[in-house]
């Protein structure tokens, strides 16, 4: 084992439990050009406090002796009644934000039951993804529950099982947590090069909430679990899909899984899974078992239909890669991204989203000539553990054209793989789990457009 600490942690051993069953967790050495660029990012790190001034200096606002209309003239609302409080008793958007919405992708099949709909990322601010903007994926349609019968059921190697009502469960002690959660399928059209037009479809498999639940250790202490010879657990779901994931007992144990029923401060939406649903913070969303009504104490993985034919990797020797199921960290740019324009040279806040299923973003350094050249970007705090971190960074645009990346790295040491990277250990025939950095290019027409560099 190599003794130069930095080199240690760069080079991570993959850790040997059943996430990393197959022992080819992806780890992506940076090497010395690496090691320059860390001494190099230190040094850009310190000039941007400064420099970041100067790019503001160009910022562009009309003086205020131009004679707005807008600013001296009242508007209708300025000089008449408000209406009356919302009889509705559910607040919704303003209609001038009305194109902000989650959206199928155009290049995936849709039919009426297997579907996604991708999160509206470019027009998001902070980390919260608001309910009903949350990206959607069901494998059959998703389904109205009826609380007052669903139940909550915990058998397998257990000295009592048990079944909970929404009641009984929602009476216990809860906890309320911030974690991101991914499709393991988010940018998987992009392993084949297709340049996906918007951050909407390229990323957009991603979104990150406060969760409201019950630890599930705490239900599997209630039930007198077996957790010495039961270290794995089934979750099932109550929907046609016959969603069913194996998740290791360590996870569990460590006190993040939640069985939740709250989502941004009220009752999970249908479409997310209420009334219950499986949190599982830094794993694929596949295992974040929805309308969840079963989990079963076991002594080892069940290969389910979902974790033996479908989430699993194939590889460039044409093997399948099993049970991979952590986000590893990864991060995107999402102003400007593709399909936005700027309208003008000047001061832009270059700003985006990172995450990591290992723990927190530690740093994120941005570069806008292709990652030639990188300046530590400003984390958004609080910065969270499993958890989308914002970052930005002050750009002044010299209308040129520039290509943007962002790259992340997380309190492991690892950091997020360029295409050549990735493909090196992963190949081109993956679906799942890609993590690769992102560019975009900004054409000097200002239009922004998704391309793919090695
Ligand atoms: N019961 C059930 N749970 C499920 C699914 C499903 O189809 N049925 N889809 C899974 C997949 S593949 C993902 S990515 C996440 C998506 O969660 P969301 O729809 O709340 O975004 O839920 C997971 N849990
Ligand atoms: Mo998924």
């Amino acid at each position: 084992m190599n003794s130069d600490p930095n080199q240690r942690g760069r080079l991570r051993k993959a850790p040997e439990n059943f996430l990393d069953q197959a022992g080819i967790r992806t780890v992506f050495a940076e090497g010395k050009r690496g090691r320059r660029d860390f001494i190099r990012n230190a040094f850009a790190a310190a000039v941007a406090g400064t420099a970041g001034g100067s790019a503001l200096a160009q910022a562009n606002p009309v003086p205020a002796e131009g004679g707005d209309p807008n600013i001296l003239t009242l508007p209708p609302w300025s000089s008449t009644l408000g209406k009356a409080v919302a009889t509705d008793g559910y607040g919704l958007p303003s209609k001038y934000e009305a194109n902000v919405q989650r959206r199928p992708s155009p290049g995936l099949t849709q039919t009426t039951q297997a579907s996604v709909s991708f999160a509206p990322l470019q027009s998001l601010f902070g980390i919260v993804t608001p309910s009903g903007l949350h990206f959607e994926r069901h494998h059959q349609g998703w389904v109205d529950v009826d609380p007052s019968k669903h139940r909550f059921m915990i058998n397998g190697m257990v000295k009592t099982p048990m079944v909970f009502t929404m009641d009984e469960l929602m009476r216990l002690p809860t906890v309320s947590r911030f974690h991101f959660i991914e499709c393991g399928a988010n940018s998987g059209m992009q392993w084949g090069n297709v340049a996906v037009p918007t951050v909407q479809y390229s990323h957009g498999m991603l979104s990150c909430s406060e969760f409201t639940g019950v630890p599930l250790i705490t239900l599997l202490q209630m039930a007198g679990a077996d957790l010495k010879k039961g270290r794995f657990l089934l979750a099932e779901g109550a929907d046609g899909s016959s969603m069913t994931r194996t998740i290791p007992m360590e996870l569990i144990e460590s006190g993040e899984v939640l069985v939740a029923f709250g989502q941004n401060g009220e009752m999970l939406r249908p479409e997310n899974g209420y009334p219950l649903r499986l949190v599982v913070p830094g794993v694929q969303g596949v295992s974040w078992v929805k309308y969840l009504r079963r989990v079963e104490v076991g002594d080892k993985p069940w290969a389910t239909k979902d974790e033996a034919v479908h989430y699993i990797d194939l590889m460039p020797d044409g093997q399948h890669r099993q049970y991979t199921s952590i986000q590893e960290c990864k991060s995107v740019v999402t102003t400007p991204s593709g399909g936005q324009v700027l309208l003008d040279k000047g001061f832009y806040s270059i700003n985006g989203l990172a995450w990591s299923g290992r723990g927190k973003v530690k740093r994120v350094d941005v570069s806008v000539d292709g990652g030639h050249n990188w300046k530590t970007a400003r984390l958004q705090e609080p910065v969270q553990s499993k958890c989308l971190t914002r970052f930005s960074l002050d750009w002044a645009w010299d209308g040129k054209p520039a290509l943007i990346q962002s790259r992340a790295m997380d309190e492991t040491g690892y950091v997020q793989p360029t295409y050549k990277q990735l493909r090196d250990v992963r190949g081109t025939r993956s679906i799942y789990h890609n993590n690769a950095i992102q560019t975009w290019l900004v054409q000097e027409s200002g239009e922004v457009k998704n391309v793919q560099l090695g």
